[in-house]
């Protein structure tokens, strides 16, 4: 066997990387930990004043394409507030930008798509997304990013659910009511199918591109499947979900994450991954109950986080004591970081869950 593959294959060699035995993998696999490992959604973000400085010299644009920047901001943020992983620096709305879509992130108010699609002949229309060649940058990030972390902890990639990526390719933006998106769904279904189709194997290749290049773990975002009623979930986006989770190549475990999920927890769960990302709309004790032997992740509201240093806590412990029912509890919030989050407050968490312990009930 050539070095070269021996290099690639670390664990045939007989010395597993480092990452490998992590309590964030560790609790994937369903497996115990002592402390319980904790990460944050948007960890990397504008609540951070470094990554505010750097904001004031490159565009949000400019920084997701330039790997090394992207790499420091990742690594800037792990190593601030002590998290248990990092993920890549990235958006889930880049890969639009190869499919034909005006992709444009405004200095204020969210990203806007300038084209939306409106019919079925938009769908025709649009390229398929082959990330190798057009999103090269993104891979080269999370090499970059897995070079200068702690070796001792792992990345995790990620990419948007069809569905949530769908929405924002028909609204052109974020929505409130999501009404273009189920206008299309409903009028059209063949064209919805075909768009769901397309989307698929674009992240599918995206999301194995980024477990080759560095990634040990994949989140998967459908950030707005809360919108649906159960049985649109199941007919619309689930099928998709699933293709999408089933398409990722063994190794990294995959983490379906939703927001609004909790009146069709079980289909959810039922499009796959390794772990099921909870928001806090759904009691942890419940939810671990519903998913049974599944490793779950969540489920702090990130407003909690603008509350004073005791109510954080107590939030905080609540989480813990009803994740640690069983092994395979990943902390994090119910969704991202909030902007004007204080720092102190997020370190304070994260030291909070790491010397929480099941007995100090
Ligand atoms: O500097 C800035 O103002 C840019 C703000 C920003 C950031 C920091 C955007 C624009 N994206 C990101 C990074 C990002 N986005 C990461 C990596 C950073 C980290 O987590 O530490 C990730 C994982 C995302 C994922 C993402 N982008 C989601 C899914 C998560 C979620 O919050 O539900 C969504 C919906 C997006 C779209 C998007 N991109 C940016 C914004 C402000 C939004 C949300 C817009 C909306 O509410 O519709």
């Amino acid at each position: 066997m050539s070095a070269h593959r021996q290099a690639e294959r670390p664990a045939a060699a007989g010395t597993p990387p480092a990452y490998e035995d992590s309590a964030f993998l560790r609790a994937c696999r369903g497996l115990p930990n002592e402390a319980t490992p904790v990460w944050l959604m948007r960890q990397a973000g504008r609540y951070m004043r470094q990554y505010r400085a750097l904001r004031e010299k490159v565009s949000f644009i400019e920084l997701c394409r330039a790997p090394h920047l992207a790499a420091e901001v990742a690594v800037t943020a792990l190593d601030e507030i002590g998290a248990d992983a990092a993920i890549l620096f990235s958006d889930i709305l880049l890969i639009l930008a190869p499919m034909g879509m005006e992709l444009e992130y405004p200095e204020s108010g969210g990203p806007v798509l300038r084209n939306p699609l409106r019919a079925a002949a938009d769908v025709d229309r649009l390229s398929e997304a082959r990330p190798r060649e057009s999103l090269a940058f993104v891979f080269e990030a999370a090499r970059e990013t897995r070079a200068a972390m702690n070796p001792a902890l792992p990345l995790i990639g990620f990419c948007g659910a069809p569905f949530t990526l769908a929405s924002y390719m028909i609204e052109g933006g974020g929505s409130r009511h999501f009404e273009n998106t189920k206008r299309f769904m409903y009028a059209d279904p063949g064209a919805w199918r075909a768009l769901m189709e397309k989307l698929v194997r674009g992240l599918t290749e995206y999301l194995n591109g980024q477990a080759r290049a560095g990634a040990q773990a994949l989140q998967v975002f459908d950030s707005w499947a809360g919108c649906l009623s159960p049985e649109d979930y199941r007919e619309f986006v689930l099928p998709h979900s699933r293709a999408l989770i089933q398409g990722v190549e063994a190794g990294a475990p995959v983490i379906h994450f939703g927001t609004g999920t909790a009146p069709f927890l079980e289909d959810f769960a039922g499009a796959g991954g390794e772990v099921v990302g909870l928001d806090f709309r759904v009691e942890m004790a419940a939810a671990r109950e519903r998913l049974g032997e599944r490793a779950a992740q969540g489920n702090l509201d990130p407003c909690v986080l603008l509350a004073p240093p005791e109510r954080i806590r107590a939030c905080a412990d609540r989480v813990l004591r009803q994740g640690a029912a069983r092994p395979g509890h990943i902390f994090n919030l119910g969704h991202g970081v909030l902007p004007g989050t204080p720092v102190d407050s997020v370190k304070r968490l994260v030291d909070f869950v790491h010397e929480w312990r099941a007995e100090a009930e």
